[in-house]
């Protein structure tokens, strides 16, 4: 009897482990996920929009693996003009212009892109993670914030204005020198806040502010075209 029961707890607890292993097996490959997983940039941006995977966008910039190869710019890729201002929760900040956000109990977060503003990169000397920073104090996790969300970008992003109790942070940022104006692509925001951009950035640059400080200050869009020229 005892012979018995204990026949059976094994073969109970070999069912148990047969279970789990093949339960866990299958998910090991995605803790090995990195940029060489992917052929394409828009694979890799499609994978982390997805899972939100972290060591895919090393810079915090939002785009996933910005050396792979970028399919042809077709109209599916293309910039499309979309606009709707709805409420979504903050569920990360990168660098000092991209965030992740969520809308309601929907699990899967978006990236958003911050409209008409470049925030210094990452590695742009102690400005690109000031930049940073200063996001997360002005987007703490779990707030709510309102979007326009005027475009998606090629790299599959949301470009959005963001609103927080009545701030707008995109201005805010230039405001404080975190970041400065993305003339090329002003046409993202509203009339009136395109103007209270270009005013306050002249502000910010005349007090000499944040990324203002510098003697020969290099715009995030000029450092990038370096970077990609080396
Ligand atoms: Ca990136």
């Amino acid at each position: 009897m005892l012979n018995s029961l204990r026949f059976n707890q094994s073969v109970a607890l070999s069912l148990t482990l047969g279970t789990t292993i093949a339960v866990f097996a299958p998910t090991a490959p995605v803790q090995a996920i990195n940029c060489a997983s992917f052929k394409t940039q828009p694979a890799a941006q499609a994978y982390m929009e997805k899972y939100g995977t972290r060591k895919l966008d090393r810079d915090r910039d939002g785009i996933a693996c910005e050396a792979l190869p970028k399919r042809q710019r077709t109209r599916h890729n293309a910039i499309r003009p979309v606009t709707t201002t709805n409420s979504y929760r903050v569920v990360s900040v990168g660098d000092g212009d991209t965030i992740r956000v969520r809308r309601g109990n929907n699990p899967q977060s978006i990236t958003i892109r911050l409209a008409c503003i470049d925030a210094p990169e990452m590695r742009q000397g102690i400005y690109g993670e000031q930049s940073s920073q200063r996001l997360k104090q002005l987007l703490p996790i779990g707030e709510t914030v309102k979007l326009r969300i005027s475009a998606t970008d090629r790299y599959g992003r949301k470009v959005a204005e963001i609103i927080r109790n009545g701030n707008h942070i995109n201005l805010q940022m230039v405001r404080e020198g975190q970041a400065v104006v993305y003339h090329q692509y002003l046409s993202g925001c509203g009339l009136a806040t395109q103007h209270q951009l270009v005013q306050a950035e002249k502000v910010a640059q005349q007090k000499r502010i944040g990324f203002w400080q510098q003697a020969n200050p290099i715009l995030p869009k000029d450092y990038r075209r370096y970077q990609r020229q080396r």
